[in-house]
């Protein structure tokens, strides 16, 4: 029927500009993008300079729900029932602990989203094969019928285990507005299978777990003013939480407040480095638990190490703080001076021909972090999004119980850094511990669980609260997530996958831009956005504030879309649960709910007669947040979740998983060991250098400016200021005749990539990046031209936590 318009006709990256000119061109069009032009200014300046603000007939509050890790208010304004310009923040001020919540030009750009031609305008149903793109439009009647028979159906063939909520990130801002409509209705209809982890920080949470007993933030960003040292590894919080009012904004004022010494630790030349940085120390990815180990090394030859902080708070550095009936020599200090099964040493000259740091550097480092005290040790989740991204990230830990930096002011226990958020009551989805089903996979292998569930053990595949599945995924409901594909290593394994619909049975897809998660859905669904229905935004925060946000809607839906409660209360009432999912109650009244509820914790907390106007709720601690510090306290009174209670540099419980985890056919060679050992991850640095190899560059993936993962990707503004492209290094483009700009083709045995080239000397040589999130959009050859880096990266979940090696790849690159 309606196939010219839906899905829409795509370019390489998304609409054409072309396309774009023609939506902006509406009358109200052109006084937007001035409006968004205009965003250098304070917003507050802004607002008052915008010409002709009071012709229109409304301004209301919402905010920018992206998963970005900020959240920031915007302030739309309406006319005619269209949004003609987006605003920021109008309240706060450039005080910590006031911040105006600025915006990012992603945020301001938002009209073009909204208004975007890829926005889904009915539900769609495919007529032919899955993913070989012939639709039909269909009514909501229809659609909201043919979902509740499916869930019936399969429901009732195999049970609850083979429903399943798929892993999506793009409404994580939101309350109401967030996928726990979806996570409500599958629970109140007997439950599903559950997952545990996301694709962010899969690896770092599991090795806390064993590490630390539980998954602890470091201190806040604010703590930093108390350091003498700032080292971060792989954490880059200028172009991951870019709010104007965020982290970015917390390390910008620590920066000018107190100019103390910053190390960033990075294969690329991060723009926190370029900003914040005083050195850059450009290591191979993947090799940070060799880097650590070098440090260690050269500490422990010079008594640099805090060996009473070991002995008092740890377990296992020495062979005196071991756990009973363990051999000997399986200690970390063993494993250092040579003592242990691999019977070497780790020099600073072995950690220099493995990180490329040179031997010198790493012993004038060590000496440094070793000295400073006290030293703020942290990480992003860039080192932990790989392989053995679960070494990596407890080696940076370890490093920080070494140094004695853990529980004390200007300190930092190595995770990513801490902040305090509003607790904020959440819209019920009754997960959690109160979940029908307890039985979970990791969020990423759930490939495995479509092609083989029952194969699926604890020991081999990390499955959860049974010893087995009984049952594959046999329904899929997608909500807000491209990482149907696109954000799912190895795009060709999950088509693979996806294409026989006699294992996974039946997909929704319900997002608001017609993404190529969409292309393989069985339904789809036209989901507002946020801007098209009501909310209370919890959950965001910087350093030591925390703040929410008053969301109204600021026009009626646009086309047939309809919100995530509305979506799940139809399916509800098909299912004879619409009862135990509304509770009665409208999208209106769950907000009154959530205020209500917060305001008996949170006395000062607005009223809802009040928000409208306030806006923004901000609410500082009025101290840092100084993680462990009870613990460093008091040990004993205050032990760890783990089982000595201490920190556990070597893990009772993955020293008994290194013995009984099962690693098989693919996943052969893969461990898992009870000290943060460093292991050589395949397709990592000794493949890329060896003289055999046919893809000599390790491929990384960072987090762009352009886009939050995928969300904004398909935006001709976001593409027009920051195209997609391939960092590389003058020394490895010259060596393939490479200029900056030339168009090029990235690929390996799993596919190829047609994109440009950015020729710049900000990335380590050996390594190259393509930024993740780029739509997939493969010609007819096969060669995907939208430049998604999930076209070479390989389907090959992490060894403990079973997550996502996002950074992890090798390719080769040639002029196109
Ligand atoms: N603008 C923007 N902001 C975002 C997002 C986005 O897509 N765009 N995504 C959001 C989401 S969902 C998340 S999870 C976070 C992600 O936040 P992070 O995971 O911290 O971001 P990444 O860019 O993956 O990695 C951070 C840095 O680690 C580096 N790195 C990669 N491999 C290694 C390694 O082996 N060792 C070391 N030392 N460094 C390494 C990368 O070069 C990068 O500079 O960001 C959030 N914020
Ligand atoms: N190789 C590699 N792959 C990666 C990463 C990497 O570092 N390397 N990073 C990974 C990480 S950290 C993450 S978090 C994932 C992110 O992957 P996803 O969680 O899939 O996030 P997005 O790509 O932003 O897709 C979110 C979708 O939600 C939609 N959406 C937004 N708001 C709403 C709403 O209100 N309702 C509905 N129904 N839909 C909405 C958006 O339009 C968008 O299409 O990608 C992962 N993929
Ligand atoms: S993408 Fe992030 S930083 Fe940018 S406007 Fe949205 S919430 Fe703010
Ligand atoms: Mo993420």
């Amino acid at each position: 029927m309606s196939q010219t318009i839906n899905p829409p006709e795509r370019t390489a990256q998304g609409p054409s500009r072309r396309t774009f000119l023609k939506w902006s061109g509406v009358a109200a069009g052109v006084a937007g993008l001035a409006a968004t032009s205009q965003g250098l200014g304070t917003p507050t300046a802004r607002a008052e300079n915008v010409v002709g603000m009071e012709s229109v007939d409304k301004t209301v509050w919402n905010a920018c729900l992206a998963n970005c890790q900020s959240r920031c208010p915007l302030r739309l304004q309406v006319k005619d029932g269209t949004i003609v310009r987006v605003l920021g923040d109008t309240t706060g001020s450039d005080e910590l602990g006031d911040f105006q919540i600025r915006a990012c030009v992603r945020g301001l750009n938002q009209r073009e989203r909204i208004y975007s031609p890829d926005r889904i305008k009915a539900p769609m149903r495919r007529t032919g094969e899955r993913g070989g793109g012939q639709w039909e439009e269909i009514s909501w009647e229809e659609a909201f019928d043919t979902i509740a028979s499916e869930m019936k159906r399969i429901k009732e063939e195999y049970g609850n285990e083979a429903l399943f909520n798929h892993y999506g990130s793009g409404s994580t801002g939101g309350n109401i507005t967030k996928r726990g409509s979806s996570r409500r209705l599958m629970n109140s209809y007997g439950g599903y299978l559950g997952y545990y982890g996301s694709y962010s920080t899969a690896q770092i949470t599991a090795a806390s777990q064993f590490h630390y007993g539980a998954n602890i933030a470091s201190n806040s960003f604010e703590d930093n003013r108390n350091s003498e040292l700032i080292v971060m590894f792989g954490n880059n919080p200028l172009e991951t939480r870019m709010s104007g009012g965020g982290e970015l904004a917390v390390v910008q004022k620590m920066r000018q407040e107190g100019e103390i010494r910053t190390i960033i630790i990075d294969p690329r030349y991060s723009d926190t480095a370029l900003n914040v940085g005083d050195e850059w120390v450009a290591l191979r990815p993947g090799t940070d638990a060799a880097l650590v180990a070098g440090f260690i090394h050269v500490m422990l030859e010079e008594n640099l190490h805090d060996q009473e902080f070991l002995d008092k708070y740890c377990q296992g550095f020495d062979e005196a703080t071991m756990p009973e009936g363990v051999p000997e020599n399986l200690s970390y200090r063993s494993y250092i001076e040579g003592k242990g099964p691999d019977g070497i040493e780790k020099t600073p000259e072995w950690a220099s021909d493995i990180t490329g740091v040179p031997a010198d550097t790493i012993r004038r480092l060590a000496r440094e972090i070793a000295n400073a005290k006290p030293a703020a040790i942290g990480q992003g989740w860039g080192p932990q999004r790989h392989a053995n991204g679960e070494n990596s990230a407890r080696a940076i830990m370890l490093l920080a119980a070494a140094t004695g930096n853990i529980g004390i002011p200007g300190g930092g226990n190595g995770m990513r850094e801490g902040n305090t958020k509003i607790p904020v009551k959440a819209f019920p989805d009754f997960d959690g511990d109160s979940a029908p089903v307890s039985t979970q996979i990791s969020c990423f292998n759930w490939i495995d669980a479509i092609n083989d569930g029952p194969s699926m053990t604890a020991e081999k595949d990390g499955v959860r609260g049974k010893d087995k599945l009984d049952v594959g995924i046999k329904f899929m409901f997608v909500n807000a997530s491209n990482t149907l594909i696109n954000q799912h290593n190895d795009v060709h394994v999950t088509q693979e996958t996806l294409k026989d619909d006699s294992k996974l049975e039946f997909i929704v897809v319900v997002d608001h831009q017609w993404t190529p998660s969409c292309d393989w859905g069985d339904i789809v669904l036209p989901a507002t956005t946020n801007f098209e229905e009501i909310d209370l935004v919890p959950g965001a925060s910087c350093g030591d504030m925390g703040w929410a946000i008053w969301a109204d809607k600021a026009i009626e839906p646009l086309y047939q879309a309809k919100t995530g409660y509305e979506i799940c209360t139809e399916i509800a009432k098909r299912l004879g649960i619409e009862e135990e999912f509304t509770q009665g109650r409208t999208q209106e009244e769950w907000r009154s709910w959530i205020i209500e509820e917060t305001r008996k914790a949170e006395p000062d907390f607005p009223t809802e007669e009040e928000w409208p106007e306030v806006g923004v709720f901000r609410k500082h601690t009025g101290k840092h947040r100084v993680a462990m510090a009870d613990f460093r306290e008091d040990p004993e009174a205050n032990p760890l979740d783990t089982p000595s209670g201490k920190i556990e540099l070597f893990s009772t419980k993955l020293y008994e998983y290194s013995q009984t985890w099962v690693f098989e056919g693919e996943r052969e060679g893969d461990k898992v060991t009870a000290l943060p050992e460093y292991i050589e991850q395949w397709e990592g640095q000794a493949e890329a250098r060896s003289a055999d190899t046919k893809y000599p560059l390790q491929c990384i993936a960072h987090h762009y400016k352009g886009r939050t993962h995928s969300s904004y990707a398909n935006l001709a503004m976001s593409q027009e200021m920051h195209p997609q492209m391939l960092w590389i290094n003058p020394v490895d483009a010259r060596e393939r005749g490479i200029d900056n700009g030339d168009t090029i083709l990235v690929f390996n045995d799993r596919g190829t990539i047609q994109t440009e080239a950015r020729v710049t000397p900000r990335i380590v040589p050996g390594t190259v990046s393509l930024p993740q999130g780029a739509w997939y959009k493969p010609n007819a050859e096969g060669v995907d031209i939208g430049g998604n880096v999930n076209t070479i990266m390989k389907y090959h979940p992490s060894p403990l936590a079973k997550g996502n090696p996002g950074h992890t790849a090798l390719v080769e690159v040639r002029k196109a």
